[in-house]
């Protein structure tokens, strides 16, 4: 009996130190700077089971945009990706903003997030290995002109917001955060959008509105990301006291 509980103690610290190899926290780069690639364990073969890879992304500067590319990409897809997937967040760690958890295959795209971290949670579970991915990241200076507005609200009322230039046309490389703040999570937040006219895409890969639940737009699964040129109904929130709002160009 004492010789098995050895057995399964030796196990245990083998797995921990598969996990510790394939994470890296020190990926750094200023503006200008595209990184080589790296690959997922094992790819361009199957995954291994039960991995979590960490990677940590430092432009050095708040006021830095980064880009993630994955070329490709190929991870066991599930709808709300709750088996294999890349959990992105916009800052240190994993309590910064969610950007997005994505999983399924896809030949290439990029996540774009702004501030001075980048962080990525790598996971797999344990059946249904797929190739795993390779990414790439660059970093470059933000060129948005500030159009935050993160405290919008506060209790009941109505307010307008607006996207930079409208009616004109809005610059490229526009990120904008809107936060709505109800005051109180038992209020309802009606959102109506007078005006829509956004480059159109299946996926909304280009320009899009995202909108979310929570303060950091953490709280729950994204509401939708808006594009193209027919405005959204009107979105009703219940249950929240804050929705956050990304504009993306
Ligand atoms: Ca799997």
């Amino acid at each position: 009996m004492k010789l098995l509980v050895c057995l399964v103690g030796l196990f245990i610290v083998t797995e921990l130190q598969i996990v510790d190899a394939c994470s890296n926290l020190g990926l750094t780069g200023s503006a200008g700077y595209t990184s080589p690639f790296y690959s997922s364990p094992n790819h361009p073969n199957n995954n291994p089971h039960n991995l979590d890879c960490y990677y940590r992304i430092n432009a050095q500067s708040s006021s830095n945009v980064i880009k993630v590319t994955f070329q490709p990409f190929n991870l066991e897809k599930h709808s709300r990706c709750n088996f294999d997937y890349v959990a992105i967040y916009e800052g240190s760690s994993n309590s910064s903003r969610l950007i997005g958890k994505f999983c399924g295959t896809n030949s290439s795209f990029t996540v774009k997030g702004r501030g001075q971290f980048m962080y990525m949670h790598y996971h797999t579970d344990s059946s249904v290995p797929s190739t795993g991915f390779r990414f790439k990241f660059s970093v470059s200076a933000s060129t948005t002109p500030a159009c935050d507005q993160l405290s919008i609200g506060g209790g009941p009322g109505s307010g307008e917001i607006g996207s930079p230039n409208h009616p004109s046309n809005y610059p490229n490389n526009v990120d904008c955060r809107y936060r709505i703040d109800a005051g109180s999570s038992t209020r309802t937040i009606t959102l109506t959008f007078s005006a829509f006219n956004l480059e159109g895409h299946s996926f909304c890969k280009y320009d899009f509105v995202d909108i979310r639940v929570g303060f950091k737009g953490n709280a729950a699964t994204p509401v939708r990301k808006y594009c193209g040129s027919s405005p959204p109904a009107p979105i009703t929130i219940t249950g929240q006291q804050y929705v956050y709002i990304q504009f993306s160009t």
